[in-house]
């Protein structure tokens, strides 16, 4: 039996964590090698929100789901009023808002940092429309990630693109409304495989502080180099106050958007644990906007997003299960091994009957995995959705 102490703990912990789903994780994607469609995927976004809904009815933990410009609202400005009405339908939120810079023609050779300086105000005036419909929305985040780069050495001024860049980002802040936070996303390699714009942390911390206050970094957990030590990351950019969210999934080898810690769980506890350990040093420090950055072409994506939040739920109670004072008594004490005990004796914890506790304490199904087989919705959405699948890909490559 926990003690009072520990579940206290994990509740409150509980209390305060929520995560944004993409939406772009309920519709048909796959590799570049090609699509697997799934008769259940969303194939519009009242089908997205529908499914959002139904995760938010079962976890209770997701409030908003993050939005893709070009795939969900196409008609930028003109589609805030459907997404209102999807809102109030569903009772699930719009989330962070997602320029999308990568797709069209006109950014073969980069959108921001294009040479063309119409091609790069073509991409600016679309980061202002996405600032617009973040703020007609209500929503907090505009949240950037850039595609621009190159394929071979000489080929581009990397100088020159960061200056070209530095202007977009300045522009964009410039528009933002108060509550509304930039942020900056980076990524090593791919889609551009000699130099990417954003490459790391550095980079797109310096970006941010050059766009101005409102700018934050994002770090997306498959956006690293192998054995990279992202809490490290995660625990400086805390430091300076520049952490503005996670895009959250896991990966054995690259960007692989595995669904959160099916293979690396230490991983996440770590980043939780810098997290925490900042908000029990700063009571009342805003926490960063949690969320998953997945695209399930294998499982089932009702039943991937339902692991995906439970899981990190429970890494997050783990997280909490981590005595910071105790640890930083041990720490100072140079008491190796005791440090390491008390830190990997929190993540060894069951804390899934705590989180089932929690759940049905706020009239929340206890298994919600469970409860997604019973409800029959999977069921539903496809025999709603076969034909209308069985047509062609809705998503992206
Ligand atoms: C790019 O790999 C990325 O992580 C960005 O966040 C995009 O918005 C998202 O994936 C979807 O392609
Ligand atoms: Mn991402």
């Amino acid at each position: 039996m926990p003690s009072d102490e520990v579940r206290g703990r994990v509740f409150r912990a509980l209390d305060a964590f929520v995560i944004e789903i993409p939406s772009w994780g309920f519709a048909n994607t796959g590799t570049r090698f090609g699509k697997f469609q799934q008769a259940a995927a969303a194939t519009n976004i009242a089908e997205k929100f529908a499914d959002a809904g139904e995760i938010n009815r079962l976890t209770g933990v997701t409030p908003t789901i993050a939005l893709h410009v070009l795939w969900d609202l196409p008609n930028g400005l003109g589609d805030v009023a459907a997404i209102k009405k999807l809102e109030s339908q569903t009772g699930v939120r719009a989330g962070s808002i997602n320029p999308n810079l990568f797709q069209e023609a006109d950014y073969k050779f980069g959108s921001l940092c294009n040479p063309s300086a119409e091609v790069r105000e073509k991409a600016i005036a679309h980061m202002l429309d996405s600032v617009a419909i973040g703020n007609a929305l209500g929503s907090a985040e505009v949240s950037v990630w850039l595609a621009d780069g190159s394929n071979y050495p000489g080929t581009q001024s990397m100088r020159r693109r960061i200056g070209w860049l530095k202007e977009a980002l300045q522009r964009t802040h410039a528009a933002l409304a108060p509550q509304q936070t930039l942020l900056v996303e980076y990524k090593p390699f791919e889609p551009a495989f000699y130099h990417t714009d954003i490459a790391d942390w550095g980079m797109a911390l310096e970006l941010s502080r050059s766009a101005g206050p409102q700018a934050k970094v994002l770090v997306d957990t498959g956006h690293h180099y192998l054995s990279t030590n992202i809490e490290q990351i995660v625990a400086w950019l805390l430091e300076l106050n520049a952490l503005g969210g996670f895009h959250f999934n896991d990966r054995k080898y690259a960007d692989d958007d595995l669904t959160l810690g099916s293979i690396d769980p230490y991983q996440i506890f770590r980043i939780f644990h810098e997290i925490m350990a900042e908000q029990a040093t700063h009571k009342g420090a805003k926490l960063p906007a949690f969320m998953i950055d997945q695209s399930h072409n294998l499982k089932g994506k009702m039943e991937a997003m339902v692991q995906t939040v439970s899981t990190a739920q429970e890494l997050y109670a783990k997280a909490s299960l981590v005595d910071h004072a105790q640890l930083t008594e041990l720490q100072d004490g140079c008491k190796l091994v005791e440090a390491e005990e008390l830190f990997r004796g929190a993540f060894w914890q069951d804390v899934r009957p705590l989180v089932r506790e929690w759940r049905e304490q706020k009239g929340l199904p206890p298994e919600p995995l469970a409860a997604l087989r019973e409800s029959g919705y999977v069921e539903r959405i496809t025999a709603e959705r076969r034909a209308k699948n069985a047509g062609g890909v809705s998503s992206y490559a």
